[in-house]
């Protein structure tokens, strides 16, 4: 068995409930969830002229090679209405894989770790709400490092309907 960190993330549409559906449709076609963070409103990066982001990180149990989770995530984020535009650009959707046990990967479809980690408190503050010890296997740093030596100033709040 493998572990998955995942980050999945959105700022088009009804944000929450497209969220929800991702989640189960990845348990349902990609092994088994064992955590799930909170789920926080988050600042847009990259390209900050867009509509706030939701994001979350969900801890998968999967039989699935890297690769072949991967192509399972993108049938996802395609039949959830994912359209590829602009880069950083507003989506209903996004499935990244963030750690894949320790390993590291770099292949055509998927680079693992995933490269941006350590530049995003939209990705470190989830991490460190699941699991702040959690190893770098780049950096050999913890989440908890990571987040308190993080320069991105980009707002992560936790969301909570009405
Ligand atoms: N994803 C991006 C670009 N910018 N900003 C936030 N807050 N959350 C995201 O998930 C996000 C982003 C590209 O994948
Ligand atoms: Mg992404
Ligand atoms: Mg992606």
């Amino acid at each position: 068995m493998n572990l998955a960190y995942l980050l999945i993330g959105g700022n088009l549409g009804d944000r929450e409930q497209l969220l929800c559906k991702a989640t189960s449709l990845i348990q349902l076609s990609c092994g088994n969830i064992l955590q799930k963070s909170s789920i926080y409103e988050t600042s847009p990066w990259g390209l900050t002229n867009q509509p706030g982001f939701l994001n979350q990180v969900l801890v998968l149990e999967t039989s699935f090679r890297a690769e072949q989770l991967m192509g399972e995530l993108l049938l996802i984020e395609e039949e959830m209405g994912r359209k590829r535009t602009q880069k950083y650009g507003p989506r209903t959707i996004d499935i990244d894989i963030l750690f894949f046990n320790q390993d590291l990967i770099h292949s055509e479809i998927v680079v693992i770790p995933h490269p941006r980690i350590h530049e995003r408190r939209f990705v470190l503050v989830p991490l460190c709400e699941l699991n702040p010890n959690l190893q770098h296997p780049v950096f050999k740093q913890s989440m908890k490092n990571l987040l308190e030596n993080c320069s991105d100033e980009g707002i992560v709040k936790k969301f909570s309907t009405n």
